[in-house]
């Protein structure tokens, strides 16, 4: 094994949803291991506000309005980034959303809306993205799961189908396409502080931290919400050489939550 194999200089990556959030953060540190990072977002204001970001983190970043769930629009989008930047060697499925409404009070609209996200739409996007990776001989799949691959809770019932979807999507990909040096895998994250989860770690009125926000500390081994920077350094792992022999694999970045059956209340 060379360092030189967990570069990603000369290699396309395209990052869905990638604005901000989680998959800014994985963008931007697929670009500092050499990657030419493109992204994707429904609105040209977010598309035009990530490449400030970018470029404030001195990234030429690439941005394109796509909504990930239209298929016609996402085979449109990797046609156009093939032509204007280069062929996709890097796909990192990140692009999602959650509801967070009791089961039985949840709209099959709503539910089907979480899905068409967080499942329907990685398999657009790799379907878009496969053909070309076995023609150049090479790809690297990565998708955004979740603690809802593996456990249930109140409330994200959608979710959590989903994610667990995604999950097996994962495997799928790595059976069906590995003997074309493809590789796919899921990066599971633990509780992260992003917009996406804003709303479990507001302050109460009293100015004490939301139950929500103790609850994941006590459920977490390393007593700490995670950042997005902790999930970088996997991702990079995952989109090199280095794990060309790593498939279908999802691997957990959540401070040890999966393992841990909490802390005891004091
Ligand atoms: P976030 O802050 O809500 O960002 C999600 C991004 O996806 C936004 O840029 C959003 O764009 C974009 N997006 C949503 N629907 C889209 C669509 N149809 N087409 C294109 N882009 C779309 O979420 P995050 O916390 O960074 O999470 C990113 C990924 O990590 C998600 O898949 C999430 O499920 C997963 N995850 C998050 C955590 C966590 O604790 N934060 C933990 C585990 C997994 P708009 O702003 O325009 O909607
Ligand atoms: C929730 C949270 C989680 C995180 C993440 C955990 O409401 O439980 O939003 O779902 O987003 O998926 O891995």
């Amino acid at each position: 094994m060379e360092m030189k194999d967990f570069s990603l200089e000369g290699k396309v990556a395209l990052v869905t949803g990638a604005s901000y959030g989680i998959g800014f953060a994985i963008a931007s540190g697929m670009a500092k291991a050499g990657a030419t990072i493109v992204f994707n977002d429904i609105k040209q204001e977010l598309v035009d506000k990530g490449i400030a970001a970018y470029k404030e983190a001195g990234i030429e970043a690439h941005g394109y309005v796509c909504d990930v769930t239209d298929e016609d629009a996402v085979q449109a989008m990797v046609k156009q980034i093939a032509e204007e930047v280069g062929v996709i060697d890097i796909l990192v499925n990140n692009a999602g959303i959650i509801k967070r409404i009791p089961m039985c009070e949840m709209t099959a609209a709503q539910f089907r809306q979480v899905v068409d996200v967080d499942l329907n739409a990685p398999f657009i996007v790799s379907k878009a993205v496969i053909p070309a990776m076995i023609e150049k001989g090479h790809g690297k799949i990565i998708n955004i799961c979740s603690m809802m691959s593996e456990l249930g809770r109140e409330t994200v019932s959608a979710y959590a189908a989903a994610k667990g979807g995604l999950k097996m999507l994962t495997r799928n990909i790595a059976s069906e396409y590995g003997e074309y040096n493809i590789q796919c895998n899921g990066i599971g994250p633990g509780y992260i502080e992003t917009p996406q989860t804003a709303p479990l770690r507001e302050r109460q009125p009293d100015g004490s931290r939301h139950p929500f926000d103790q609850f994941i500390i006590a459920k977490t081994p390393a007593a700490r919400w995670g950042t997005t920077d902790d999930l970088v350094g996997p991702a990079v792992f995952l989109a090199s050489d280095a794990s060309n022999f790593v498939n279908g694999h999802v691997l957990y970045v959540d401070g040890g939550i999966l393992a841990y059956i909490g802390k005891q209340p004091q």
